[in-house]
């Protein structure tokens, strides 16, 4: 596996946790980004939003490099053999009950049985539960290996309460920290209930040396016995890298697989 942080301990807390949280952002760059974020507002409607989720391809490609403008520097110092390939606004609308985000797992970028990417998310304002902190559940990257595509049923759907229940805990983060997790992790945010905006940076970084994967249309696919088999007569999309990457604003690798894990 590719060596993340310098620094062992923070290593060792990954591996055991799934997540670390360490300082990312000085004050100047959080102010930055807070200008771009309102700079390049999305029209939206709900309570929670993602800039990935934009329709405008050009709009995606702003963000991307407005946020890399600012963050690739200091996330290179963090993880200087990884390379940072999505980036996006993740905003709480002030008030809004429907801005919960619900438990999930990120999706996969990389073959997770040779690397691990890493999601980094890093608040523009402090967090805590009354505005929406992340919520996660440590270890819980441990539990499943199977790539996870957009629109997958959730694995756990069965158990979720009782993980919320007795497993799950809050990370409270002042604005300029970073979230660095495991993409396998558990985690989610409870509603924006103040009457501020929660802004946030979710960034994808993966491995220099990793090609770049991601299945589409994995339902129709069954993981089992560490391989994919066809589950119905539906062929996966084998998106080419560059047409995942075209669809979500990030940027492309060098070279790149255009192959999923099956
Ligand atoms: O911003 C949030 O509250 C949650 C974001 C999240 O879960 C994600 O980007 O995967």
């Amino acid at each position: 596996m590719t060596r993340a942080f310098s620094d062992d301990s923070l290593n060792r807390s990954l591996e055991q946790k799934g997540y670390v949280v360490s300082s990312l952002l000085e004050p100047d760059a959080v102010s930055r980004l807070a200008v771009s974020c309102e700079v390049l507002r999305s029209p939206v409607t709900h309570g929670f939003h993602a800039t990935v989720h934009a329709k405008d391809v050009e709009f995606r490609r702003a963000v991307f490099s407005a946020i890399t403008a600012v963050m690739e520097a200091p996330l290179r110092q963090r993880l200087p053999e990884y390379r940072l390939r999505m980036a996006n606004f993740v905003v709480k609308e002030a008030s809004r009950a429907d801005s919960e985000v619900g438990f999930h797992q990120d999706w996969s970028f990389v073959d997770e049985s040779r690397f691990v990417s890493l999601n980094v998310w890093c608040p523009l304002v402090d967090v805590g539960p009354d505005n929406g902190c992340l919520h996660v559940m440590a270890g819980s990257h441990r539990l499943s290996v199977a790539p996870r595509a957009h629109g997958d049923a959730h694995p756990f759907a069965d158990i979720l309460a009782k993980i919320r229940r007795r497993h799950v805990h809050a990370v409270p983060m002042t604005a300029g920290l970073g979230v660095f997790y495991d993409g396998r992790l558990l985690h989610g945010s409870p509603p924006n209930r103040t009457d501020r905006r929660r802004v946030s940076v979710g960034c994808v970084m993966v491995p220099a040396d990793a090609t770049l994967l991601h299945p589409f249309g994995s339902r129709h696919w069954k993981w089992s016995s560490s391989r994919w088999t066809r589950s119905s007569s539906s062929v996966m999309t084998r998106g080419p890298v560059r047409r995942v990457f075209a669809v979500w604003g990030g940027s492309p690798p060098p070279s790149s697989s255009t192959r999923p894990p099956c």
